[in-house]
């Protein structure tokens, strides 16, 4: 058996160092690269965002994450990358905040700013989510595939609201790879935490128990059979009951260890997309990745994938060649050590190079 394994793996490789004549030798990698990569366009946002939660220095992650040189790399393996930027809280339009911004704080628990069902900066969350929508929608219109980094996970209410409406004829899939499923409710959330609800937010049958802003904002794109999760272990009661409640697939630590990551991001995206072609978003939240790998992050939960694991999914769901966004989220360079921080700016910068760009870089 571990012959015929091996065997296979062997085959594999072989034909990949044919299909590819980058990685067949040192010498002329650098440039095989740059021209397999030609003809990608990446528009990177940062979204340095934390209102989503209570730990300050989420909101440096953007920065961490481009200090690691990403963009300087991509483009040296001829990757068309152009920097958009931060989205930042515009607090001249932010209507209901605008008198109070200066009070907030990453501690605030003043009961102003919750939402109907108990949401923590509700108004906020919800405001600048709009504004990252259309910024998202800017960069794919501009024909670019939109990376945003960020910031906590709640940018994902508008980072998926703005691919999914700027391809109203196609159906937008999300695979969601996290410790947690971020899909609470206000109602069923134990924390009023909003970034453990933006998955929730997507989800149609799910929408009329969100409060929304007055003009609607955000409306929801996604059946049930349009998100699937990689790497839960750490899920709420009630996320667990809207999970099984809605037949929402999500592969947990478990089903990774037991079937292989390979197995379950090949089930997920065929699961998403059984014909391939639908637009794919792959929401990535550093605390996938085991502590070990990604230390300095807000919600950090023991025994999750490794580094390897978390870049076989990525480099999955882009050789499927329908990947038109991704988030990385939850990089916190406050936590831990210097090191400790450096070490996860580092990790998320190679996933993104393995969503963008495949193993051949690594
Ligand atoms: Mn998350």
């Amino acid at each position: 058996m571990a012959v015929r394994v091996l065997c296979s793996r062997q085959a594999l490789r072989l034909c990949s160092v044919l299909a590819s004549p980058s990685t067949s030798s040192s010498s002329s990698s650098s440039l095989g690269l740059q021209q397999s990569n030609r003809g990608l366009r990446v528009g990177f946002l940062g979204a340095p965002f934390n209102k989503g939660q209570r730990r300050a220095g989420v909101s440096e992650g953007p920065q961490a994450v481009k200090d690691t040189g990403i963009i300087t790399t991509l483009h040296d393996l001829g990757v068309d990358v152009r920097d958009y930027g931060d989205v930042e809280l515009d607090n001249n339009n932010n209507n209901h905040n605008n008198n109070h911004s200066k009070q907030l704080t990453d501690d605030v628990s003043d009961s102003l700013y919750l939402g109907p069902n108990g949401e923590r900066h509700f108004q906020t969350v919800l405001t600048y989510n709009q504004r990252l929508s259309s910024k998202v929608g800017e960069v794919l219109k501009d024909g670019r595939l939109c990376v945003t980094v960020g910031g906590d996970h709640s940018i994902a209410i508008g980072t998926i609201h703005g691919h999914a409406h700027s391809n109203p004829e196609h159906q937008v899939v999300v695979l969601w790879v996290d410790a947690h499923a971020d899909l609470n409710t206000g109602t069923s959330s134990p924390s009023g935490n909003m970034h453990g609800m933006p998955a929730a937010f997507h989800i149609t049958n799910l929408s009329s128990r969100h409060a929304k802003l007055q003009d609607g904002f955000p409306q929801a794109s996604l059946a049930t059979t349009h998100l699937a999760y990689i790497g839960l272990r750490d899920v709420d009661k009630g996320e667990r009951a809207f999970l099984d409640q809605l037949g929402i697939v999500n592969y947990g630590m478990r089903e990774v260890d037991r079937l292989g990551v390979r197995e379950v991001v090949a089930r997920c995206l065929d699961h998403l997309s059984p014909s391939n072609t639908r637009p794919l978003h792959v929401s990535f939240d550093i605390d996938a990745l085991d502590p070990l790998e990604a230390p300095s992050t807000g919600t950090p939960v023991r025994g999750g994938l490794t580094m390897r694991e978390g870049l076989v999914v990525v480099e999955e769901a882009r050789a499927g060649g329908h990947m038109g966004a991704l988030d990385l989220v939850e990089v916190n360079p406050h936590l831990g050590t210097p090191t400790d921080a450096a070490y996860t700016a580092h990790a998320a910068k190679e996933i993104i190079m393995g969503a963008l760009v495949g193993g051949d870089s690594q």
